[in-house]
């Protein structure tokens, strides 16, 4: 018996890298009886004689996405163009919320801001400064941040999400020579008639670690399974204020909240907290249907 990373699945086979190796491999008839569906990202125990065999076993999943569907990511890059186009907020967020939602450590990548004479970008490194979120600068026209960029890789299995000209391909061309993310735009495929379901790869990195070659968070679950009560544990930077009088405290209109409290202290970012209260509204409307 082998162990390895299922780094491709293709109608039925799998492609499993064990450090040595990649083997073909099925899956067992069991998978379907138990209904699992073996991810790319999978560390499976694979049983194999040369160079084919069989998936016996998955390992228990740290995290799982379903567009692309991947498991086992060690972090998300979310990259952002400072300029052109510039850093949509709300879309940000969204990307912060839903990476916290499958529990994905994320970096946060502001690029082109070789672009940004005004240093913009500042304000939202300083709404970061208050989530436990790193946060890399880079440009690739004046090579900014990619050694901070490659560190941050080295090692780890990471998706890459953003919008659409951020610079995603042109930085992970950087970090290795060749390495192109297949568009992660679904309508622009819909467009060009083709249907096709998007299955991820993990490319090995060679200074280490592996990257997904499509851009992950194209579409966002909604998260309106949300409990109320729940949605703060989505916002980390809260935690550590939650001293409030109510045990069950929402941080909305409360007296003696220890969250709006560090609000007013500037310890939880204006922004951050008019986000929350949103979304708090939004799913406070569903439940009253
Ligand atoms: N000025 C400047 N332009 C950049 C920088 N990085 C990328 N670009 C340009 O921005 C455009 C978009 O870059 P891409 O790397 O294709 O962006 P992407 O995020 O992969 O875009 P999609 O493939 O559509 O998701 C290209 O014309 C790049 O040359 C940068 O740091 N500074
Ligand atoms: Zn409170």
């Amino acid at each position: 018996m082998k162990i390895g990373v299922i780094t491709k699945g293709i109608g039925g086979f799998y492609y499993i890298d064990t450090g040595e190796d990649v083997y073909e491999c099925r899956a067992r008839g069991k998978f379907r009886l138990e209904k699992i569906t073996p991810l790319v990202g999978d560390i499976a125990d694979i049983e194999v004689d040369d160079r084919q065999g069989y998936i016996l076993n998955i390992h228990p999943r740290t995290n799982e996405m379903i567009r692309p569907a991947i498991a086992n990511v060690d972090q998300v890059m979310m990259v952002f163009a400072a300029k052109s186009p510039d850093i949509n907020m709300s879309l940000l967020q969204k990307f912060l919320l839903y990476a916290e939602y499958v529990r994905i450590k994320i970096i946060v990548c502001i690029n082109k801001i070789d672009l940004d004479e005004n240093q913009d970008y500042k304000a939202v490194v300083e709404m970061l400064s208050t989530v436990p979120y790193s946060v890399i600068l880079t440009s690739t026209k004046q090579q900014i941040g990619i050694e901070e960029l490659k560190a941050a890789l080295k090692n780890k299995t990471t998706v890459f999400a953003g919008p659409s000209g951020a610079g995603k391909s042109s930085l992970l061309n950087l970090v290795q020579t060749g390495l192109v993310l297949k568009t992660g735009d679904l309508s622009k495929k819909i467009d060009r008639g083709t249907h096709t379901t998007r299955h991820a790869e993990l490319i090995n990195l060679e200074i280490g670690g592996r990257v997904a070659d499509t851009p992950g968070f194209t579409s966002l679950e909604l998260l309106n399974n949300i409990e109320a009560e729940k949605l703060q544990l989505l916002f980390p930077e809260f935690e550590q204020h939650t001293n409030c009088k109510f045990s069950r405290c929402l941080h909305d209109t409360e007296p003696q909240c220890g969250v709006k409290a560090a609000l007013h202290e500037g310890y939880i970012s204006k922004i951050r907290y008019e986000y929350y209260i949103s979304l708090l509204k939004e799913l406070k409307e569903i439940r009253r249907y």
